[in-house]
Order: C-alpha cells, then sequence, then structure tokens
C-alpha cells in the first residue's frame, strides 16, 4: 500500500500564510492587529523551543507577541498577579501560560485565574465545557491541529473506529470529544484506552484510526496495528543519541518505520502534529482578535 505521510510541517505553514493574508488586510482596513501573550516559567528546553516557536510564528503571520520570562522560583501568587494584569491589558487578544509548571504552582489553579475569553489553549473549565457540549470554545491547539489535519488530507471519519491512546485533560480527554463529535471530522465510534486498559493491543486492532499520545516512544509497534490504519503521532519524546547534534532526537509515541507500511496515512515525527499545535495557537489567537467564539 502507498502510504501518504501527513506533512504537518507544510500545512502549518499553509495555514501561517492564510493567516498572515487576513492580517494584511486587517492592517488595510485600520483593524485591530492579532496579539499573543506567553508566559514561561523556569528553563525546561523542550518549553522553551517550543514558545519559541509560538513567537516566531506570530512574527511570520503579522501577529504582535508579548513573551513574559520568569525563573523557576516565581511564587503563586506572583504568578497569578500576572495573569490578572494579562486578563486586563486591552491590547492582548488571548495568552498562554506553556506548562509544565515548577512542582510548587498548581496548574489547575492558574488555568482557572485566565480570563476564558482570554483563553487561546482552551483549557479553562468554560472551554472545555462548551467544547464537549459543541457550543463555541477556544479548541484546545493539538487536538484542533489534528482535526484540521484529518479535514485537510480528506480523510474519512464518519462511521469509523478511532482509538485514542492516553487520556490527559490536553490530548486524549478532549480528542475522544471531537471524534465522536457530530460533524466531520467526527462521527467516530470512539474508544478512550490509557494505562488500566486490559488488552491494548486487542483494542488497537479493531481501529481505523489511531491516535497515539501516551508519552513512550515506540509504544504503538506494528503487530498492533491492521492494514490501511490512519496514524497521528502525539508523541514528542527525547531520546539520548550521541550521533545526533544536539544529543538526542524526536521520537513518536508510535514505531514509525514498522508501522509504516500498514498505514493509509502517518504522521511523521518530527513535523507531524507539534508545527500544527502552533498554527492552532495562532487560529485560536485569531478568533480572539475578531470576538468571534465570546462577545
Ligand atoms: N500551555 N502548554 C500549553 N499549551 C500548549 O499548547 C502546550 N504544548 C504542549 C506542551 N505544553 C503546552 C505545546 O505547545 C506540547 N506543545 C508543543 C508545541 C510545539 C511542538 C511540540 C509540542 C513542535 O513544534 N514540535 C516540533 C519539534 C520541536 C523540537 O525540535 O523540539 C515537531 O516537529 O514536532
Amino acid at each position: 500500500m502507498d502510504t501518504i505521510i501527513i506533512d504537518g510541517k507544510a500545512l502549518s505553514k499553509t495555514i501561517k500564510e492564510e493567516l498572515r493574508g487576513e492580517v494584511e488586510r486587517i492592517k488595510e482596513n485600520g483593524g485591530k492587529i492579532p496579539h499573543l501573550g506567553a508566559v514561561l516559567v523556569g528553563d525546561n528546553p523542550a518549553s522553551e523551543s517550543y514558545v519559541r516557536s509560538k513567537v516566531r510564528s506570530c512574527e511570520q503571520c503579522g501577529f504582535k507577541s508579548t513573551l513574559i520570562r520568569k525563573p523557576a522560583n516565581i511564587t503563586q501568587p506572583q504568578l497569578l498577579s500576572i495573569i490578572d494584569d494579562l486578563n486586563k491589558d486591552e491590547d492582548l487578544d488571548g495568552f498562554i501560560v506553556q506548562l509544565p509548571l515548577p512542582e510548587h504552582i498548581d496548574e489547575e489553579t492558574i488555568t482557572l485565574a485566565i480570563n476564558p475569553k482570554k483563553d487561546v489553549d482552551g483549557f479553562h473549565p468554560v472551554n472545555f465545557g462548551r467544547m464537549a457540549l459543541g457550543l463555541p470554545s477556544y479548541l484546545p491547539a493539538t487536538p484542533n491541529g489534528i482535526m484540521e489535519m484529518l479535514k485537510r488530507y480528506n480523510i474519512e471519519t464518519s462511521g469509523k473506529h478511532c482509538v485514542v491512546v492516553g487520556r490527559s485533560n490536553i490530548v486524549g480527554k478532549p480528542m475522544s470529544i471531537l471524534m465522536s463529535g457530530k460533524s466531520y471530522p467526527g462521527n467516530c465510534t470512539v474508544t478512550l484506552t490509557h494505562s488500566r486498559t486490559k488488552d491494548l493491543k486487542e483494542e488497537t486492532l479493531r481501529a481505523d484510526i489511531i491516535i497515539a499520545a501516551i508519552g513512550i516512544p515506540d509504544f504503538i509497534t506494528a503487530d498492533m496495528v491492521k492494514d490501511g490504519v490512519v496514524i497521528i503521532d502525539v508523541g514528542i519524546n527525547r531520546v539520548e543519541d550521541e550521533t545526533a547534534k544536539r544529543g538526542y532526537r524526536l521520537k513518536g509515541d508510535v514505531d514509525y518505520k514498522n508501522v509504516f507500511p500498514k498505514a493509509s496515512h502517518i504522521t511523521p515525527v518530527p513535523g507531524g502534529v507539534g508545527p500544527m499545535t502552533v498554527a492552532s495557537l495562532l487560529t485560536n489567537t485569531f478568533l480572539a482578535s475578531k470576538n468571534e467564539i465570546f462577545d
């Protein structure tokens, strides 16, 4: 079978060019330039790289961006006070607090402090709840990026069996809701699997679409998938590699090399879901600048 590689990098570039065009029109008409804020706490190298990519992408689209960097020893009240300022900043359309946060800071408290109208990550319970009910909301960036990939590659989802591996609040759980939703891409029969699933292979072998978001390199192996499966690999695991320039290599949750020949479509790592996460964040920020989700 000829496997189609879902090129997230190229797709994110297309989406960013579309946004850039929109921003140029806004500039001509003297409208509001989209403005994204990002809070980065500590110096986790992966977080730094993702946030850098978000800021750079804002520049590419003609958006304004504000990056706030704070040391890992910032207190929770100090961080909450920054969020309060960002909530009140009238020029700022939306902002994110990059996760993970240091141990002494409670992520739930932080997420709850963000004004849902500015929650372009879609992590606040108001947005999550609206998403679950099928109401207009900021969709979480990674799941939304995956929906966009399925759409732009015209992948049939209606009536298909989708197996989601991993139940995190930011990927697995929302993904299972979106894929079972009553519109395209969706209308799937969804199985949400996790660490307590009894026979995972039995589940994945029945899948037409597998969304792997478990955070373990090469977790989904060729014997676990059927021919013609659509593979969406959310994993971005850093594995040591002395021969690599940076001393590590990025690996997905799927054993790409061996699963590839069985798949009808597959996302690579890097260059798959990761860049789409960034593109979706920009789309949400654009919507926020137009007040399209909330008024
Ligand atoms: N608040 N925290 C908040 N919002 C988010 O949406 C995120 N996420 C996840 C981690 N924490 C967050 C991201 O931004 C994951 N994530 C993310 C963003 C971008 C990329 C991967 C994950 C990405 O661009 N990945 C590239 C490779 C980057 C590299 O070389 O390290 C790729 O091609 O997969």
